[in-house]
């Protein structure tokens, strides 16, 4: 028997507007204007939550965060591209998405001062999980939702933001090979931003892409320029439509680039250069598609002015709001563990109260 190929496989790159904002007319999605002028709202409007979080952090009124400066359009396009029976399943540096479904800056403001109000506002019917640390576990959460939601009959599907890091750990595997034995209607979006803390991309894994990790699982997969709106819409709203339709799960590979630091704990100049930033910088997402809306007659300079002023009040309403609040409940980490509340973690409930009153007692 001679040799045979017996599968053959292709991978396709997605950009309808590219970095110098020529667009792709044929590949163009017909949004409406509405739709357009709310991406770019929920974009600025995550730029400046970003600015003034960062400069509230350098005087020591929040806490450590991690910037989404740069990765706007993947957050973003995504959440206005769901339903809301679908639910957002995130990491920590999906701002723009979580603002889009409802969350306000006020509460991220409180979970980055550490209160844990902030992180498990929403009602359970908002269909978003609260932020997710642990590096990628939240795919298994993701396929776990997705399959239950399957066998109940339940008509959405689950969005699963992960960065490229994650990609690297075992629980990601895990869950792309889950979502495609059980069919589970979910989207894995990678944002690829190079960087895991300080290791680049090409440290941390040899493949040429990541979006090809989904072969491996059989399922569809695509690589998208994450900075391109109009690019993230299409292919975020071909995987909603096949998981709508039962046809199971979807990787995007979204590539972007973390043009702040990790988090606030970290200075990006002692592992990557200026001009590899400044690059970046050219090609980021808000000013392009602001160059796109312009185009179309939608932008100047006059709504530009309007929208800042405007942002500006909401952020300063919410500030105010977070720094007038007195009324911390220090053990509200122990009311979002279980529905339910096990004997061990009373005890331990009551243990750390004890501890936090000795302390008092002595201070
Ligand atoms: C399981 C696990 N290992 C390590 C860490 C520490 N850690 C936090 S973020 C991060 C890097 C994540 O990189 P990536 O997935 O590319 O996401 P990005 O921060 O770039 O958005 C690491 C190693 C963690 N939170 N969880
Ligand atoms: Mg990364």
């Amino acid at each position: 028997m001679p040799r045979e190929t017996i599968a053959e496989f292709g991978l396709e790159h997605l950009q309808i507007l590219d970095d110098t904002g020529k667009l792709d007319a044929k590949l163009e999605p017909k949004l409406d204007d509405a739709h357009l002028l709310e991406i770019y709202r929920y974009m600025m409007l995550a730029r400046e939550s970003d600015k003034r979080m960062l400069n509230l952090q350098r005087q020591g009124r929040i806490g450590t965060f991690g910037p989404s400066t740069g990765q706007e359009a993947i957050a973003v396009t995504t959440a206005l591209a769901m339903n809301d029976e679908d639910w957002l399943v995130g990491a920590f540096r999906e701002l723009g998405a979580r603002l889009v479904r409802g969350e306000t800056l006020l509460g991220n403001l409180l979970l980055y001062n550490g209160c844990e109000e902030g992180n498990a506002v929403l009602p359970a019917e908002k269909r978003v999980l609260p932020i997710n640390i642990i590096v990628a576990s939240q795919n298994l959460q993701a396929v776990g939702l997705g399959y239950a939601m399957k066998h109940q009959g339940d008509k959405g599907a689950v969005v699963s933001f992960m960065g490229d890091g994650a990609t690297s750990e075992g629980d990601f595997h895990e869950a792309l090979n889950f979502a495609s034995v059980w069919r589970a209607p979910v989207i894995f979006i990678s944002q690829n931003n190079q960087w895991a803390i300080s290791v680049p991309r090409e440290k941390q894994m040899h493949s040429q892409t990541i979006a090809q990790k989904g072969i491996a699982y059989d399922m569809p997969c695509i690589q998208v320029d994450g900075n391109d709106v109009l690019a993230m819409h299409v292919a975020v709203t071909e995987a909603l439509d096949r998981a709508h339709a039962g046809e199971g799960p979807t990787l995007i590979e979204a590539v972007t680039y973390r043009l702040m630091m990790h988090t606030t704990a970290d200075d990006p100049r002692k592992y990557r250069s200026e001009e590899e930033e400044n690059e970046w910088w050219e090609k980021e997402p808000i000013k392009r598609f602001r160059g796109y809306l312009e185009k179309k007659g939608l932008w100047d300079d006059k709504r530009e002015e309007a929208l800042l002023a405007e942002l500006k009040a909401q952020i300063d309403t919410d500030v105010k709001e977070f720094e007038s609040r007195t009324d911390f409940k220090v053990d509200a980490p122990f009311d979002y563990v279980y529905a339910e509340e096990p004997a061990e973690i009373a005890q331990q409930r009551t243990e750390f109260l004890e501890s936090i009153g000795k302390e008092a007692n002595h201070g």
